[in-house]
């Protein structure tokens, strides 16, 4: 019935052949069967140094050295060493993939999934992954991604959004002193060496990074990313990576139903997200009281975090965070058709709203740098 007027209704194949313009986030649109996750695996490593430099091998590794069960409980000034033996890593640098990037091009020629199968993979950084499960359940950041593909492969490398910018060079020194604590808890933790001890007098240098580069794949798009990794467990039950590793958190100490509550609906979900990309099967929580003391430890694990909310109308839903994950996924393959590493698509995201999308073409958003195209193209 083609009726004069009824021409957008008749006519509906422009839109079958357009990639879509944007990308609902809301939860309910994701419900439904967990999707498929392969077991991550591990393809290799990359250390950063103290001068944030890179070195193709695990020399920035730590040992996990938890204190002893002794019936005493832990005592750990986390705000020990601030400011004087604080070494921030500098903010303004941005560096984008470059890190993955030099560890990609120098094991190109050997990866497992045979020739070509980094031409099909998605290639990013673990904590943009994360930002991506989240999503659904985020109320207070947006995000932006840059995305561009050469050589078949995927890239998604994050662009710290204009709000973001200024709450980093606006933080208040409360919140500054709380990042390195975070980092402190780590050394009160880790050990330089297995069976090794821990020495909380030395520095706090927030370059050094051991990054774990991993292989998995989310229903139908294979995933090449890395994610810094806290510390190795010499004691696991495995010593086969990921599954050796430890992620170590700090928290609030906690004294009402309603701490907890908020706890395991906020928190818990970015640590689960967090952990549950590279495998990490868990993450040791150290709790601090108002004086900025660590006087107690709790290990959660990965794979059990989402019962402390199953039968909360206001938890979340792990499915709903890989289902939008994959949806993302696939409205960015749709999108980024043209093979070409200077085009750049802008997915962008505020709570509230749909992931748009705007095209761009060299600087500022180009990402993938010559050394590597060029490299690449030998
Ligand atoms: O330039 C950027 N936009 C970013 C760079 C954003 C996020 C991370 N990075 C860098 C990190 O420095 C690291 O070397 O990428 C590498 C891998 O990061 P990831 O594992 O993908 O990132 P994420 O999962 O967000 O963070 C893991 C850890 C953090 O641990 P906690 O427990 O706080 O989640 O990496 C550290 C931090 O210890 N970290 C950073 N260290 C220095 N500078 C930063 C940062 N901007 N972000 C996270
Ligand atoms: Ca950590």
């Amino acid at each position: 019935k083609r009726g004069a007027g009824k021409i957008e209704e008749a006519e509906p194949w422009n839109k079958l052949l357009l990639p879509a313009s944007s990308l609902p986030t809301d939860p309910a649109l994701y419900v439904g069967p967990f999707p498929f996750y392969r077991r991550p695996s591990e393809l290799g490593c990359f250390s950063l140094d103290a001068q944030r430099q890179y070195h193709g091998d695990a020399r920035a590794l730590r040992y996990y050295c938890p204190p002893p069960t002794n019936g005493q409980s832990p005592n750990f000034d986390l705000r020990d060493g601030y400011p004087d033996r604080y070494r921030p890593r500098d903010e303004e640098v941005q560096e984008r993939l470059d890190h993955l990037l030099c560890w990609v091009l120098e094991h190109r020629g050997r990866l497992e999934g045979g020739p070509g199968w980094l031409a099909g993979a998605i290639v990013t950084w673990r904590g943009h992954l994360t930002k991506l499960l989240t999503t659904p359940y985020e109320r207070q950041e947006g995000w932006q991604l840059a995305a561009s593909r050469f050589q078949g492969t995927l890239y998604l490398s994050e662009v710290e959004t204009p709000a973001a910018r200024v709450q980093r060079l606006t933080r208040p020194p409360v919140l500054q002193e709380l990042m390195y604590m975070g980092y402190k808890f780590e050394q009160y933790m880790c050990a330089d060496k297995p069976g090794g001890s821990t020495d909380p007098s030395g520095e706090v240098n927030t370059n050094v990074a051991f990054c774990s580069v991993l292989r998995s794949r989310l229903g139908n798009h294979p995933l090449l990313f890395s994610g810094e990794v806290d510390c190795i467990d010499p004691q696991a039950p495995t010593t086969q990576p990921p599954t050796c590793y430890v992620e170590l958190k700090t928290s609030k100490e906690m004294h009402s139903p309603g701490q907890r509550k908020s706890f395991y609906r906020r928190k818990l979900l970015k640590w689960w997200a967090q952990s549950f990309l590279p495998g990490v099967p868990n993450v040791v929580a150290g709790f601090r009281n108002p004086e900025g003391f660590v006087c107690s430890l709790k290990t959660f694990r990965t794979m059990e975090m989402f019962e402390y909310v199953r039968n909360d109308r206001d938890g979340w839903n792990p499915s709903v965070c890989m289902n939008f994950c994959a949806a993302f996924l696939s409205f960015a393959q749709n999108t980024v058709v043209q093979d070409d590493p200077r085009l750049v698509y802008l997915f962008s995201w505020e709570p509230g709203s749909p992931v748009t999308v705007s095209e761009h073409r060299d600087a500022p958003h180009a990402f993938l740098p010559t050394w590597y195209v060029e490299a690449m193209t030998q």
